[in-house]
């Protein structure tokens, strides 16, 4: 086996039962694993409801906090006025001024790499990346990054990858720290212009902003750390795809979505049951959880051909990585970006990368080993 492989843990289950009961600290959670059942729950807000703060989240976040994150754990139609509220944020990587800006970070990050007889990716390349390019997004000046690259892979959690209030207080004090700054010195960053915005002909609340600040540097930080990471570690093992984006690059954003469904970087994501309700023969009780497995939905076979295996030239590629549905994620358009921005300026800098070692991050859901990523990952890229 290829050491940059990722294998599907869920294949047996999801084909023979098509759901399994989880525990999480006592809250029992039942995954959904077919393409068409998490489908159905993801659009089914009203049974399957996200209006519940920090039990959204598997694993639960109710001990860390008690901020609403927002618009993540919020039902429609409130769901759609904050939606409309951010939506412009988090659509400026389509701008040209952005893209430009997003190009030079990962170029000379890449520069970098190929001036080193190797770098450890996690803490040299992708964690670095994902801060940097979050200065973009939020309009914040390039060194704050700094400082959010000393937070680690995750906002939440520390050692051993446990949830941590303490670690989680800094995330939590930054945020007011900012919007106090913002009230002062108005500007057009992500502080000043969340604090400005009308939310049903009233400004939002701080609560509101700290809410959608949370998710803004939660929610996309190891996924994106991870999806960079196994990408990289893939194409050291797989030089065909290298060769094959060169030759035609319009590939790209193809490739970009088969290694997002193949990395599923977000294993899956819960839901709250509003009324007794039937998923797949199984009976889930009112105020009990589901989770929408996404990562094992995109490994369903009735919908992906050779679904264990990377086509960067796929075809037909309905995956739910990025969810589905009402709360599709917001951070979609960025990641999109980021990752075709890399996979063009590797097909320029780089000829090749060797796979030196990782050290896997496994996650356990009950009888589930999965394999997200890397703690630890050395390459060499040869330009
Ligand atoms: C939450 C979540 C959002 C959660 C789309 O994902 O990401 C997790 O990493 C965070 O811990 O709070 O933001």
């Amino acid at each position: 086996m290829n050491k940059s492989e990722h294998i599907d843990p869920f294949k047996k289950v999801r084909s023979e039962i098509g759901h399994e009961e989880i525990d999480d600290h006592g809250d029992p959670v039942t995954m959904i694993l077919r393409h068409k059942d998490v489908r159905k729950v993801a659009h089914n807000w009203r049974c399957f409801s996200s209006d519940a703060p920090g039990r959204i989240p598997v694993p639960s976040e109710v001990n860390i906090r008690t901020t609403r994150q927002i618009p993540f754990e919020v039902d429609p139609p409130d769901h759609t006025h904050y939606r409309r509220i951010v939506e412009p944020i988090f659509k400026r990587p389509l701008h040209k001024e952005f893209k430009e800006q997003l190009k030079n970070q990962i170029e000379a990050l890449i520069k970098f790499a190929t001036q080193k007889k190797s770098i450890e990716v996690i803490s040299e390349f992708s964690l670095p990346l994902q801060s940097k390019a979050l200065t973009l997004l939020l309009n914040m000046p390039p060194e704050e990054a700094e400082l959010w690259i000393g937070w680690g892979t995750h906002v939440f959690r520390g050692e051993g990858d446990t949830l941590d209030r303490n670690k989680a207080s800094i995330l939590y004090d930054y945020i007011d720290k900012q919007m106090d700054i913002a009230i002062v010195e108005p500007s057009d960053n992500f502080f000043s212009t969340l604090l400005n915005s009308e939310y049903k002909g009233r400004k939002l609340t701080r609560e509101e902003v700290k809410g959608i600040a949370m998710l803004t540097f939660a929610g996309g930080r190891d996924t994106v750390i991870n999806l960079v990471s196994n990408t990289l570690a893939y194409i050291a093992e797989h030089p065909d795809i290298l060769r094959e984006i060169k030759k035609d690059s319009g590939l790209i954003p193809v490739a970009t979505e088969e290694f997002i469904r193949y990395f599923s970087p977000l294993t899956h994501m819960g839901r709250v049951v509003k009324e007794d309700s039937e998923i797949c023969h199984h009976m889930a009780r009112n105020n009990t959880r589901v989770s929408l497995c996404w990562a094992s939905a995109n490994r369903d076979e009735n919908v992906f051909e050779d679904a264990d295996t990377v086509k960067v030239n796929r075809k037909i590629n309905p995956h739910m990585a990025f969810g589905f549905g009402t709360h599709n994620c917001l951070g979609a358009t960025h990641t999109r970006q980021i990752m075709q921005t890399l996979l063009s300026l590797l097909t320029q800098h780089i000829s090749s990368i060797v796979f030196l070692s990782g050290k896997e991050n496994i996650e356990q859901w009950g009888r589930f080993s999965r394999k997200v990523g890397y703690n630890t990952l050395n390459l060499e890229f040869i330009g």
